[in-house]
């Protein structure tokens, strides 16, 4: 195994940044380019202690710095560590790399740390994913998502489904092994109570991705609207900034504009799209064409009128042609005209604002959230916090209702089989039977350094 060092701290000018060294060598390594003041070995410190000193490269003093020592097994990874905490400069913590890599270290690669952490047995592969997941949370849902992945909820879990399945497939060899003796059998209706309670379980998982997908990624939210009934003032009302340049010419946006934004409390990757009209100007035409693809594909579509004019045929024609399941019908410039009539437009969700005051934003946040349905969640509901982990529950739910369907005609050893099959899937949750290139492909996504 070879002694990896990187930068574990972000590229940048800081208080301080931190070098990390991991592996059989690593204490014999960074001996050869750090002296402590008091002249102790690394080898010879405790684990988890650190001695001041400075960083010598090529006859020459680099940096003073403080090196702390974490022995194996109790470390990170698993192995001899040693992190080294030197002066926030890129250029300082550049040379104390530099001068590891050039005593014996290996260049680290993306999320090799967290990978041996999790090949030394120190962590499950849910836990290494989620670090990647806490990192780059944005806000408070995320950040708890990722953090009750951190903390093993979902592993768990799925261990104590994976004990129904244990305790069934003892009861049947029990069956098998035993045939004379006093085991009672145990009848198809038990074993397809027993499966399908479990497969409701996984099903609920199965059900709930998609509540877990928009906090990680935010609802594609469409502005959807003919011209200049307000769609770029409320993009800018919501992302409270100017992202959008407003006007009273019609089709002032020609193209969309995205912005990540938390709105109540649901994350939305809020798009405002040029208004759809028919027009010869050659610009125009494919920003209309551009908004009516961005509708089409987008989880939820602010569909826009102006509430102090009547509404047009082509708007008639804008609403028939999207999915109204997805719609909320906003009735803008409530300050004109506060009690625009649109029930014949037979649309369930209905919000009337002013984009131009803000009058009614927080009702249309209320409306957002109901369409997310993200109260479901508020009383712990367990989510996967990646597509990884939907994939290998999805796969589990698929098999065990063939098993289930196949119920009466397989014999009980190839019953035993199938089962244990939904037992290997499971356990590739947590990366006990995981095959070495998905543990590549999962851990190529992280930094250097993680
Ligand atoms: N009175 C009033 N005026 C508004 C309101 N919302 C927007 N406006 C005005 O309506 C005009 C058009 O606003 P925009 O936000 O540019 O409209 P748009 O839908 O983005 O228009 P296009 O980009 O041309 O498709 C501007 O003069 C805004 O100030 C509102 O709630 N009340
Ligand atoms: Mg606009």
């Amino acid at each position: 195994m070879e002694t990896i060092a990187a930068i574990s701290t972000p590229i940048g000018v800081g208080g301080i940044s931190m070098v990390r060294t991991s592996g059989p060598d690593a204490f014999e390594i960074s001996q050869k380019v750090f002296k402590a003041h008091d002249g102790t070995l690394l080898k010879d410190m405790k684990g988890f202690t650190a001695k001041l000193g400075n960083v010598i490269h090529d006859g020459k003093c680099i940096d003073e710095v403080i090196a702390l020592v974490f022995r194996a097994p109790k470390s990170f990874t698993g192995e001899n560590m040693v992190q080294i905490s030197c002066h926030g400069g890129i250029f300082i913590t550049r040379c104390v790399l530099r001068s590891l890599l050039d005593s014996g270290a290996s260049m680290a690669g993306p999320g090799e740390f967290t990978k041996r952490a999790f090949m030394n047995g120190k962590i499950s592969l849910e836990k290494a994913e989620s670090i990647m997941g806490l990192i780059s949370s944005n806000y408070e849902r995320e950040r708890e998502l990722n953090f009750s992945s951190y903390c093993g909820k979902s592993g768990n879990k799925i261990e104590s489904l994976k004990n129904i399945l244990i305790d069934l497939l003892s009861d049947l060899n029990a069956e098998i092994d035993y045939p004379d003796e006093d085991v009672p059998s145990i009848s198809d209706k038990e074993i397809y109570n027993r499966l399908s309670d479990l497969n409701d379980k996984l099903n609920e998982l199965i059900k709930n991705h998609d509540i877990s997908y928009v906090i990680r990624n935010g609802l594609r939210t469409a502005i959807v609207g003919a011209p200049n009934v307000g769609k770029s003032t409320l993009m800018n009302l919501i992302s409270n900034r100017e992202k959008s340049i407003v006007t009273d010419i019609p089709g002032t946006t020609r193209d969309a504009i995205e912005e990540n934004v938390i709105f109540g409390d649901v994350p939305l990757l809020l798009i405002d799209t040029a208004g759809i009209r028919e027009t010869d100007d050659k610009i125009e035409k494919i920003g209309t064409e551009r908004s009516k693809e961005i509708a089409k594909s987008a989880d939820l579509i602010f569909m826009m009128l102006d509430s102090s004019r009547e509404i047009t045929n082509e708007e008639l024609e804008i609403l028939n042609s999207i999915d109204k399941n997805k719609v909320i019908l906003i009735l803008n410039k409530k300050d004109i005209k506060p009690d625009y009539k649109c029930d014949f437009l037979n649309i369930s969700r209905v919000v009337r604002i002013s984009a131009k005051t803000g009058e009614g934003i927080e009702e249309l946040a209320r409306e957002v959230s109901n369409f997310v349905n993200l109260s479901s969640i508020r009383n712990g509901t367990l989510l996967l916090a990646t597509e990884r982990q939907y994939d290998v529950i999805k796969k589990a739910f698929y098999e065990l209702s063939k098993i289930i369907n196949d119920l009466g005609s397989v014999p009980r050893d190839i019953l035993i089989d199938m089962i244990k099959n939904v037992m290997d899937i499971l356990s590739e949750f947590t990366g006990e039977n995981i095959e070495n290139d998905v543990v590549d492909s999962i851990f190529s996504k992280f930094c250097v350094g993680k």
